[in-house]
């Protein structure tokens, strides 16, 4: 059984975990958001590909959910005293990463090949595909009407800004072997990702969108709340602001009307949902222990043995 899974963000990583500890890694290809994508002094840096990489790779920082474990800050000091932009940290492990990949990338190699030559150098067996090829550029029109790029909003203004509305850019070259998962998957799932800033940039993007629509199995979406709240960041203000008609699990609801057939989410949450084509599906969505994340995935197989 082949599976796909939309994925970005910390809640994404979890789950792609999940799947890789419990499931052939070789049925498994994960699609990573690139809206967060940037370039920050002079370095590419992929912040949800590199966590879904880190996570896989048994190297990421767990608690925070981005960057490396046993990690230094020499870098971050010695910007610091040359008063480079220092608001976004760039731990010693990890800036080598950039560094390399943005060498690497200026050589001329195509960034999927980065890709796949860097996740395989540090020790992931499934396929973690970018969604496209360049940055997909999410940017943020606020409520007093300024536009601001993903990053200074999510870690310099620490998501507070309030959003009118969030745009992506949807014209980038699809990742080769992209469509043809969500196609040929037998189970396409989106993760329990935030779906503002990393699901909805993806399918915003049009064959990505058409892609999804047409294909013959089943598309499932994973709930990001848990006891009708986000784990973690700002998708609990983003859903007050952007969906300001339905609350919760309902809105959540509301945002994969016409993507997913189910929606999986903890079976004390399902009361009172309504929803013409989303079916709601009881599901432990916990991810933060590998019995937690084993018992995701049985929920998940069993589900899809009783179709
Ligand atoms: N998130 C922060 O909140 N502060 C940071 O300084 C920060 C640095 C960082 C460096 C590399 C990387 O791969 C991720 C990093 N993140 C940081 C996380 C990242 O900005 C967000 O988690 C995602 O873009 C949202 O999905």
């Amino acid at each position: 059984m082949r599976i796909g899974m939309l994925c970005g963000g910390v809640g994404g990583a979890r789950a792609a975990l999940a799947l890789c500890e419990n499931l052939p890694a070789d049925s498994l290809t994960f699609l990573v958001n690139t809206g967060d994508d940037f370039r920050h002094l002079g370095l590419e840096i992929w912040p949800d590909w590199d966590t879904v990489v880190y996570t896989l790779g048994g190297l990421i920082e767990t608690d925070r959910g981005w960057g490396r474990q046993d990690e230094g800050t020499k870098a971050m000091e010695e910007f610091s005293r040359l008063q480079a932009p220092d608001w976004f940290h760039l731990g010693d492990r990890d800036l080598a990463l950039h560094v390399f990949r943005t060498w690497a990338l200026e050589q001329g190699c195509p960034a999927h090949q980065v890709a796949a030559q860097i996740a395989d150098r540090l020790g992931v067996k499934a396929r973690v595909l970018r969604l496209t090829q360049s940055s997909l550029a999410t940017e943020f029109v606020l409520k007093d009407g300024q536009r601001m790029d993903f990053q200074t909003w999510f870690v310099r203004h620490q998501g507070k800004p309030a959003v009118a509305q969030v745009k992506s850019g949807d014209g980038e070259a699809v990742t080769p072997g992209v469509l043809e998962t969500i196609a040929s998957s037998d189970l396409l799932l989106i993760a329990p990702s935030n779906p503002y800033l990393s699901i909805l940039p993806m399918l915003g993007v049009p064959p990505v969108a058409e892609a999804v629509k047409s294909r013959q199995g089943p598309t499932w979406a994973v709930s990001p709340l848990l006891g009708g709240k986000a784990v973690k960041g700002p998708l609990d203000a983003l859903l007050s602001e952007l969906s300001p008609h339905a609350r919760g699990q309902q809105a959540i609801v509301g945002v994969y009307s016409g993507w997913a057939q189910n929606l999986f989410l903890p079976a004390d949450e399902m009361d009172g949902l309504n929803s013409a084509d989303v079916v709601p599906r009881p599901c432990r969505t916990w991810l933060n222990t590998p019995q937690r994340r084993a018992d995701f995935v049985a929920d998940i197989m069993a589900a899809w043995k009783a179709l």
